[in-house]
């Protein structure tokens, strides 16, 4: 078993995996995006435990607590409502600055890419946190395939807008469509993923099916669902949160302790699921993952660029 392995980032490519026929089992998306390039024989392992201090939360509280305000912006709104998204056919558009945009089929992409299984902290900016662990790819291999052109700075990104099936689009609660973007070192970052399952299983409609974004070491809000346009360019993207309240949410809204929010303290979460008296924990500058990313800031007043 190749495992990479430290205190916050654990992760294991589906080859490496031992075939057994109980535990973890993937889903049909995932055995085809593993079954191109690796051999569907390999592809089947059992239920991986996390490093130590790494325990993933279970997956009634990844998928009974959700922030998807398409759906509503109760805390079970998503969970209640998101199963009317129409997952399939999927396709994701992608443009500007690339050297073969057009309209993907999510099989397509999946069929070359690597899916890997990450156990990610979540950090959402309302200070409280969870464990996942995601299947998924890195952002890099999409765009590498597509083809980054040399003026390209950033990415944006936006979710489906699909008002017959998203009750929350009713209500200008944001500037529809939920729209997202990193610069493009952190896009190719290979801690950010794609994610496409949770525990092995298809991706739950309420945590952002068929395809969403992760971004570990930035606040939850970064990590856009159900993505249908992928846009390269040389201007910073509109990022929604940003748009709607730009003295709360920062562009880049990495996990940082030393900065408040505007209106409550950043240095401290809730751990969601942590019991009846459910704990706190101190918040990690980047999340964790700052031996990782920080030098993707070097030079830059983080306070100034929250
Ligand atoms: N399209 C869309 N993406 C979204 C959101 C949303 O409301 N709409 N909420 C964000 C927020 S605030 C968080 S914390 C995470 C939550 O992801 P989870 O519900 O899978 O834990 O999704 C992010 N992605
Ligand atoms: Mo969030």
């Amino acid at each position: 078993m190749a495992r990479i392995s430290n205190s916050h980032i654990w992760k294991s490519k589906f080859k490496d995996r031992d075939v057994t026929d109980e535990g973890l089992y993937l889903n049909r998306r995932q055995i085809m995006a593993g079954a191109a390039g690796l051999g569907l024989g390999s592809i089947a392992g059992p239920a991986l435990a996390a490093p130590e201090g790494l325990e993933p939360n279970p997956l009634e509280d990844i998928t009974n607590y959700n922030n998807y305000y398409e759906f509503g912006t109760g805390k079970t709104d998503p969970a209640k409502y998101a199963s009317a998204l129409t997952t399939e056919p999927w396709t994701i558009k992608v443009d500007g600055m690339v050297d073969k945009p057009g309209d993907y089929q999510l099989e397509d992409i999946l069929s070359q890419v690597e899916i890997e299984e990450r156990i990610y902290r979540l950090r959402c900016v309302e200070a409280w946190s969870m464990v996942i662990p995601w299947n998924g790819f890195e952002l890099n291999q999409l765009l590498e395939r597509v083809g980054v052109q040399s003026g390209a700075k950033y990415v944006a990104f936006e979710t489906a807008t699909r008002p017959d099936e998203m009750p929350g689009l009713r209500y200008p609660v944001l500037d529809w469509p939920y729209r997202e973007g990193l610069r493009l070192d952190e896009a190719m970052h290979p801690l950010t993923i794609m994610a496409t399952g949770i525990y092995g299983q298809d991706i739950l409609e309420q945590n952002g099916a068929p395809i969403r974004l992760v971004i570990p070491w930035k606040y939850g809000f970064k990590g856009i669902k159900s993505i249908v346009r992928i846009t390269l360019q040389d201007d910073m993207p509109f990022t929604s949160w940003n748009d709607a309240n730009a003295r709360e949410y920062g562009f880049y809204s990495n996990v940082n302790p030393e900065v408040d929010h505007p209106r409550w303290s950043q240095a401290t979460e809730r751990v969601i699921g942590a019991g009846l008296f459910s704990s706190r924990r101190e918040t990690d500058m980047f999340n964790g993952y700052g031996e990782e990313v920080a030098s993707l800031y070097s030079g830059m007043d983080l306070k100034a660029n929250f």
